[in-house]
């Protein structure tokens, strides 16, 4: 289970690190509070602040770090059941992490619909649209179209419900790394470990969930995520291995303005239930 702590060594601030968390970054927007950037209602109301800021984080700026690299290790070695992010930066996707063994419980900006008709638009179109600072609104009525991440009010992704049953049967150490846990539903999914499952919190501060004192089956890890994996690295013996992976997946991002991840999934990620219109970049709307 990870949270924005993995992809702050990639650039991309977290929501709640005092001085260099978002939510002490964005007086700019003048919200009338921080997390409204991400509330529906506002939103609505006003998609200025969240296109603006949606353009800064946008996926593609940014590499992924050692723990996503680490994390597809885990998976290379059939030790990983699933990976559950409350990340909307994609870069476990581009860290080459397979989607299906993914749960993004808050979404991604691979897909993008419009709030009044349902009308799915395609990554490239909303792309063009937040890189030219244009409020994306919806071809055939004129609503909204906001990209298909989990805003406060709205509902997460139906594997978000569906997985966890099974997934924490077959769990026995669950590692929880770069996350507050002040969200939820997510944060609610420690409780799913069962008894006999391990679980580790590695985090730059403590959270009172994990390791108090009568508490047998929790560790604490409390510091920097990308130094918990190299140290993990080392202790399994894949600390080469994890650096020539590294290095590896680096070397396709040495070419500036080559967005990898981007092209690979915009050729082989089509909609499930759409089909792509070229004229207009619209995808008819989802069943
Ligand atoms: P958060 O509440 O900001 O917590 C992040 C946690 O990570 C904090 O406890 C930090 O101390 C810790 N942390 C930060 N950097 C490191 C590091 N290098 N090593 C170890 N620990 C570190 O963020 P959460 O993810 O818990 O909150 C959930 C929100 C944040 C979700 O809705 C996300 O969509 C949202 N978010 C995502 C991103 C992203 O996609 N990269 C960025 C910012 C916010």
């Amino acid at each position: 289970m990870v949270g924005a702590g993995i992809s702050t060594s990639a650039g991309i601030p977290d929501f709640r690190t005092p001085g260099s968390g978002l939510y002490d970054n964005l007086q700019k927007y003048n919200l009338p509070h921080p997390t409204d950037i991400f509330e529906l209602d506002y939103f609505i109301e006003n998609p200025k602040p969240f296109y603006a800021l949606a353009k800064e984080l946008y996926p593609g700026n940014f590499r992924p770090t050692p723990v996503h690299y680490f994390i597809r290790l885990l998976n290379e070695k059939n030790l990983l059941v699933r990976h559950y992010t409350q990340n909307i930066d994609s870069l476990e996707r581009l860290a080459g992490l397979p989607e299906e063994k993914m749960v993004e419980a808050h979404g991604t900006f691979h897909t993008n619909h419009c709030l009044e008709c349902g009308l799915e638009f395609s990554k490239e179109w909303m792309k063009e649209k937040i890189f030219s600072d244009t409020i994306p609104l919806c071809d055939a009525c004129n609503g909204i179209v906001k990209p298909d991440i989990v805003f406060f009010g709205e509902g997460m992704p139906d594997k978000f419900y569906d997985m966890p049953a099974e997934d924490f049967k077959n769990c026995d150490l669950l590692i929880v790394m770069g996350t507050s846990l002040e969200v939820y539903p997510f944060a609610s999914l420690v409780g799913h470990a069962e008894p006999n499952c391990l679980r580790v919190l590695i985090n730059r501060t403590s959270i009172d969930k994990f390791g108090s004192p009568t508490n047998k089956r929790d560790i604490n890890f409390i510091g920097d995520c990308d130094d918990a994996v190299w140290k993990m690295a080392e202790a399994l013996g894949w600390s080469d291995e994890l650096k020539a992976l590294i290095k590896k997946e680096g070397s396709k991002f040495e070419k500036p303005k080559v967005r990898t991840s981007d092209n690979k999934h915009n050729d082989d990620k089509k909609p499930k239930t759409s089909r792509e219109v070229p004229q207009s970049n619209q995808i008819e709307k989802k069943s």
